[in-house]
């Protein structure tokens, strides 16, 4: 097969209303994960590692640490015309901004022109995952079909959070996709299950470029490419699923294969970091032959200093980041983040800590999620008594504590 020419372009401009309070001065795709990436990362990973080496990156809500982080980060060979570009909201209809998904690419079609792509792969940005997109675009070409919607079987419960799809038993042809139903019915081989859109899609540049003409005229649309672009497609007849389950990315084992995970509320972000920290994690990080990139300040290695005498200043079953300083303080099961330092006798377990958090000398912490630059004063006890948490803090359905970006703590 010869390479097709193909743009790549990620959606970033969610708002991410249920990770609050860590968006609410940032988009949710630049959402820090695992110490030292943000949710954005994976997503460019996967179409840099697939070679997919122009890429235009839309964002709208709260958008500066996003393009900051893009512009300082990824950096792309200019010279051999590869790019990552941040495209901010232009508000060029008006004083709106995007309505929609689709809304998005309508106003940004020049785009598309400018490249002239015979495909244009359209992704998600806020998914903790590895997937090779070139095996989707490969069936997607083939095939002929106008748009090809990546999916993954996930639990009937879940369907209200998803595109929902029925596909042609005898096929891949897509005969119904309805955007987060609350009434789905399971699949007939597995009744508490479903088929949900990824929201990752690839299509034919012709066809999208007139379905987002189509639907920008529609006053009754909500310019939403899951809710109504691929609605319209499906039922033009042109419209295949491409199963996430075939996809098979250079350097993964059995066990890490088929890792998906959508991290739109706090609770599922919280259990995707401890994912990453057990003895055989699920989600690898440590895969070189799929690189996850990201950038971050030149900073010292992690340092660990042992108080004379005592079992403490470690980290076990952790993730610790450079410019860590662990100073006699034990961190169990948890990711600390660039800068992070515990002092002495400080005890902080099943935690994330982001960017210069800074744990007082006997301080515990447990089952938190802790944002940038928050100091824990001596002494604190954080995740010991959920009710009292409760009354100063965010405490998620599963009981994991969020404490705010810049909070100053009180004892
Ligand atoms: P949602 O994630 O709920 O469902 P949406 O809020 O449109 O859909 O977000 C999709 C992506 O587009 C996200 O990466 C978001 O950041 C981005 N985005 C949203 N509005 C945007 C805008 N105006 N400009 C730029 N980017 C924007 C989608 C699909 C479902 C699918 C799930 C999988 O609609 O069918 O099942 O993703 O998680």
């Amino acid at each position: 097969m010869t390479t097709p020419r193909v743009l790549a372009i990620v959606l970033a401009g969610g708002e991410g209303k249920r990770l609050m309070p860590l968006t609410a001065d940032r988009a949710k795709p630049a959402v820090p994960f695992g110490g030292i990436y943000r949710l954005v990362d994976f997503v460019l990973s996967n179409l840099a590692n697939g070679q997919f080496l122009k890429i235009v990156v839309l964002t709208q809500y709260k958008n500066h640490s996003l393009d900051r982080h893009i512009s300082r980060t990824w950096r792309l060979s200019a010279m051999l015309g590869n790019y990552v570009t941040p495209v901010p909201a232009q508000q060029r209809l008006g004083p709106q901004w995007f309505a929609g998904s689709a809304d998005a690419l309508f106003q940004n079609l020049n785009l598309i022109y400018d490249e002239m792509p015979e495909h244009v792969i359209v992704f998600g940005a806020d998914h903790i995952y590895r997937m090779d997109p070139r095996q989707m675009v490969e069936q997607h070409v083939e095939s002929g079909t106008d748009v090809t919607v990546a999916a993954i079987r996930q639990p009937l419960t879940m369907a209200d959070q998803f595109g929902v799809i029925e596909a042609d038993p005898a096929g891949r042809r897509i005969v119904a996709f309805r955007e987060k139903p609350i009434d789905a019915v399971g699949l007939p081989d597995a009744p508490d299950q479903i088929y949900a859109s990824m929201g990752n899609y690839v299509f034919r540049t012709q066809p999208l470029i007139d379905a987002l003409r189509e639907d920008a005229l529609d006053p009754a649309s909500r310019h939403d490419i899951g809710g109504n672009i691929i609605p319209m497609m499906v039922k033009s007849g042109g419209a295949e699923v491409y199963d996430f389950a075939d996809n098979v990315v250079p350097g993964s084992t059995e066990r890490d294969r088929g890792y998906w995970r959508d991290v739109g509320t706090l609770d599922a972000y919280y259990d995707a970091h401890l994912d990453l920290i057990s003895a055989h994690p699920v989600f690898n990080l440590y895969n070189d032959r799929w690189p996850i990139y990201t950038g971050h300040d030149p900073l010292p290695p992690a340092k660990f200093v042992h108080n004379e005498g005592e079992r403490v200043g470690r980290a076990l079953d952790s993730l610790v980041s450079p410019g860590v300083i662990v100073s006699g303080g034990t961190a169990v099961s948890s990711i600390l983040s660039p800068r992070v330092v515990l002092h002495s006798h400080s005890l902080v377990e099943e935690s994330v800590l982001m960017d210069s958090v800074s744990v007082g000398r006997g301080a515990m912490i447990r089952r938190a999620i802790i944002d940038k630059n928050v100091i824990i004063p001596d002494g604190a006890r954080i995740g010991y008594d959920l009710d009292h948490d409760r009354s100063r803090f965010a405490v998620t359905r599963h009981g994991v504590v969020v404490i705010p970006k810049n909070e100053v703590v009180e004892r």
